[in-house]
């Protein structure tokens, strides 16, 4: 079934659908940019890293194309310093983008997506109060996975660019495997222990440097994702925004779950659109494990 039989179906608010078909368009026209553009550009973002060309171009094409449609009100993304508000907007969603996520693999020709998370309104509130999310993955297919609320569901886009439906109501297994960000030698106490414990347990190992990337195997396969704080971070060095809500609202929708390790990621409100944080991201159990050990740490 394609995606906007599936999303009319289920009973999707309309608005929202109409969103969601957009950033499934756009998904087509930033895939045929992968074969055009390419190299790294001499700026740099918000953040201080160097942008990839793809990263600026892609997020152009989706700021455009949201500009053009007027179907949201409120744009922040990882590449632009502030938050745009769009001028005429027919409906008062607020969307985060992160355009390219995993971009430094793209010379490298390694799986990279792209991260929306989906807003009643203006983006600077909890996670919690998000009425969806959705992330398109290039890899060897090109895959698009939302979630509005009722359940998880993954489409793959063909040669003609539409997606079908290729998993409905997807659920995260147990599973033994653990995505560990940030370097070994900086970890806090608690975290060390954390890994430890999963690694006596068996735990493999699998991270290859695109945070959606990794997040989707775990949403598939069980295990658990993580770029904790680490030694002079206290906040890690993922994005709330961009990276952190979106994925952890998707994760919790498949029966997993998101803490910052003090508690439930989602409940956090951002102060600004460059907020960082640690990460948890993955099954119940393991999620239940890193609090239990922080709070045990008394630290
Ligand atoms: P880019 O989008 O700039 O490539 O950053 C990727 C990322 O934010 C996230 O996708 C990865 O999980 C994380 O950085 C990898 O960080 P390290 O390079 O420190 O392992």
């Amino acid at each position: 079934m394609e995606l906007n039989d599936f999303l009319k179906e289920k009973g999707t608010d309309e608005k929202l659908a109409q969103l969601i078909m957009l950033f499934s368009e756009q998904a087509g026209v930033i895939k045929e940019g992968f074969l055009s553009a390419r190299g790294a550009a001499d700026t740099k973002n918000v953040y201080g890293e160097t942008q990839m060309a793809l990263d600026k171009w892609a997020d152009e094409v989706l700021i455009d194309a949201l500009r053009e449609s007027r179907l949201v009100r409120w744009i922040a993304t990882e590449e632009q310093p502030d938050i745009i508000e769009v001028e005429g907007a027919i409906n008062q969603f607020g969307v985060t983008i992160d355009p390219l996520d995993g971009s430094s693999l793209i010379d490298v020709n390694l799986a990279v997506g792209t991260i929306v998370g989906l807003y009643p309104g203006h983006v600077l509130e909890p996670g919690n109060t998000m009425v969806g999310a959705l992330y398109i993955l290039y890899g060897p297919l090109t895959t698009l996975t939302y979630t509005t609320g009722t359940g998880v569901h993954e489409f793959v886009m063909g040669n003609d660019g539409r997606f079908t439906l290729m998993q409905e109501n997807l659920t995260i297994p147990e599973g033994k495997i653990y995505a560990p960000g940030a370097l070994r030698k900086d970890y806090l106490p608690y975290h060390k222990q954390f890994i430890e414990q999963l690694e006596s347990e068996g735990y493999k190992l699998r991270f290859s440097g695109s945070f959606v990337a990794d997040v989707h195997l775990i949403l598939h396969k069980g295990g658990l994702f993580t770029y904790p704080a680490f030694a002079g971070k206290d906040s890690g060095k993922l994005r709330l925004l961009f990276e952190g809500t979106p994925m952890g609202k998707m994760v919790s929708e498949a029966g997993g779950a998101i803490s910052t390790g003090r508690g439930n990621l989602l409940d956090v409100k951002p102060t600004a659109v460059s907020d960082r944080t640690p990460i948890y991201v993955g099954g119940k159990r393991e999620i239940a494990l890193i609090e239990s050990i922080v709070k045990g740490s008394g630290t």
